[in-house]
């Protein structure tokens, strides 16, 4: 492929992206995931009906990017509105877009409590195993031996107790219809990722019941690595602990 090829590929906009600019980090995956989500709800022709609501974290910068509606809530909360989102209007496609330090930390309660009523939701956790947005601080999510801004010896059993395995959790709850773990460091596992997306919002749209994707995310700056490094410690830690794939498909 010329230079030129390859720049008008990687500056392509996405399906209902309004603009190539945002404040992440270089290495970041989150624009990655951010992508799928545009590309899975274009293909699926849900803009027109699709209401995103989201917590507070890196991630959530997509809401001045994307041509969809979006609503923020309070830290953690957002299966909850999310769940009086799509009672009042049954024919949305509802979805809530989280990261670890949302949902692992501070919102434990609401995921599995709107998986376990079987919500027709899809919540997408992307998971980089840090608070990034306010500075890299462990979150439950954190894996063993990680080094954060609050563990920067690395994450301790002993200490900081064990990861929170979510989606785990979430699989285990009869109101769930469909949990999957993708990440975003390789071409293969993005384009894997995105099925997963697509599936869980056929799901969710379908009224079959509560779906949830769990999205391996690099986070180069939480984790004190140089940018190009993000993949390969993604795979190296993140993966022997969250491994990938479809953890349950209907109930
Ligand atoms: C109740 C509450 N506690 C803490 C904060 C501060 N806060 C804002 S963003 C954030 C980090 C979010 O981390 P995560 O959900 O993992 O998303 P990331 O930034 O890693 O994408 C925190 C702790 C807040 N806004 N509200
Ligand atoms: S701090 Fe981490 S999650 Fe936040 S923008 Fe930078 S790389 Fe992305
Ligand atoms: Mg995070």
């Amino acid at each position: 492929m010329t230079d030129g090829g390859r720049k008008k590929v990687a500056s392509a906009l996405a399906p209902l992206q309004l603009s190539g600019e945002h404040h992440l980090c270089p290495g970041c995956g989150h624009p990655v995931a951010w992508r799928l989500l545009l590309e899975v709800i274009a293909e699926l022709q849900l803009a027109g009906r699709a209401i995103g609501v989201v917590g507070h974290g890196c991630y959530t910068n997509i809401v001045q990017l994307a041509d969809i509606d979006f609503l923020q809530c309070l830290h953690g909360r957002a299966p909850a509105v999310a769940t009086g989102v799509k009672r009042v209007q049954p024919e949305a496609a509802v979805f809530t877009l989280q990261g670890d330090g949302d949902v692992a930390s501070e919102g434990l309660a609401e995921v599995l409590h709107a998986a376990a009523r079987g919500e027709r939701i899809t919540t997408i956790m992307l998971n980089n195993g840090v608070f990034g947005d306010t500075g890299g601080q462990m979150t439950a999510a954190s894996v063993i031996g990680q080094r954060t801004k609050t563990s920067l010896d690395g994450r301790d059993a002993e200490t900081h107790g064990y990861p929170v395995p979510v989606a785990d959790l979430v699989a285990s709850l009869a109101g769930s219809a469909y949990v999957a773990r993708g990440s975003v460091n390789h071409a293969g596992s993005i384009a894997q990722t995105k099925r997963y997306m697509k599936r869980a919002f056929e799901l969710a749209v379908g009224g079959v019941g509560f779906t949830f994707v769990e999205v391996l995310t690099m986070c180069p700056t939480g984790w004190f690595l140089p940018t190009a490094d993000g993949p390969g410690y993604l795979d190296g830690t993140f993966e022997q602990t969250y491994p990938l794939g479809v953890l349950k498909d209907c109930r």
